[in-house]
């Protein structure tokens, strides 16, 4: 775990998150075609509410302290969602996890409308692909109060995977954060309500990725709360040559290796096996 953790708690609304122990963020998909599990909790064309939460519940007895809701599919190629629909999609969701189990509810969405109807409907936590750079976003961000997850893209989801280019992926991704965590304070967000994310996979080759996670260190020095998305990403089928299907063991090696070089949040789609190692990490950690 990483020596440089400045907030062992995040406010996260009526919620408070413990930072002191590697935490997981399982994913929950509200859209029909998401990379590895788009179109899981719907039943005749209609996202089905009682999936969504069985789903949620379930995840939440494996270990995950955080739900990642999200209406929008990111993957390169996927179909723009409007507003309206984000919100059909989201919002419901939220407020019966909410009325249902005591876990803290983030959204992963980059709509100012959402953020501000999933806050309402009582979500804990923003997450943003796009950092906060959509038109009206940062404002809506600071007025819920949350903390937000700035992410690091470069391009947009459409495009991002055809020609990305850096001169130092670890060091312009640095520089990037800092820039977006130094222009969202300026704006009103507090810092202690911002965390940070490379975004493994968004406008990045395979040997950016690999570069990133050997340098995660960097980042974790920059003393925010840190949040790593590595689960089942193509990174791990092209390394390996395996199916989506099959990225388990891959997974959990790139999440343990952000785990051990700062990583404080961990999103993934395999909450139980990740607890496992989660588990295995703490007790080692402790002897
Ligand atoms: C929504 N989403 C998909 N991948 C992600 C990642 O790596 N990080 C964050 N914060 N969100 C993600």
């Amino acid at each position: 775990m990483s020596a440089i953790i400045i907030m062992m708690y995040l406010s996260c609304a009526d919620q408070t998150l413990d930072l002191s122990q590697p935490t997981i963020m399982g994913v929950l998909n509200t859209t029909p075609d998401s990379f590895s599990d788009g179109g899981s909790l719907f039943e005749r064309d209609r996202l089905s509410l009682s999936l969504a939460l069985q789903k949620a519940q379930q995840m939440v007895l494996e270990g995950a302290a955080i739900i990642d809701v999200g209406g929008e599919s990111t993957r390169p190629g996927a179909a723009a969602v409007s507003q309206e629909e984000e919100l059909q999609r989201v919002v419901p969701v939220v407020e019966a996890i909410r009325r249902e189990m005591d876990v803290i509810v983030s959204v992963d969405t980059s709509s100012p409308a959402v953020m501000t109807a999933a806050a309402a409907a009582g979500a804990g936590l923003i997450n943003d692909v796009r950092a906060l750079r959509r038109e009206g976003a940062l404002a809506a961000a600071v007025k819920t109060g949350l903390p937000v997850c700035l992410m690091h893209m470069q391009g947009e989801p459409g495009s991002m995977q055809d020609e990305p280019r850096y001169d130092d992926v670890v060091t312009d991704v640095a520089g990037f954060l800092a820039r977006r965590l130094a222009d969202c304070e300026r704006q009103g967000l507090p810092r202690q309500r911002i965390l940070l994310d490379p975004g493994f996979g968004f406008g990045k080759t395979v040997a950016h990725n690999l570069a990133l996670l050997k340098g995660l260190d960097k980042l974790a020095a920059m003393a925010q709360p840190l949040l790593v998305g590595l689960s089942r990403k193509s990174l791990i089928g092209k390394v390996l040559g395996r199916d989506l299907a099959d990225r388990l063991p891959g997974s959990l090696a790139l999440m343990l290796m952000a785990v051990q070089k700062g990583a404080h949040i961990v999103r993934v789609h395999d909450v139980a096996a990740t607890a496992d190692v989660l588990k295995l990490y703490r007790a080692v950690a402790t002897a």
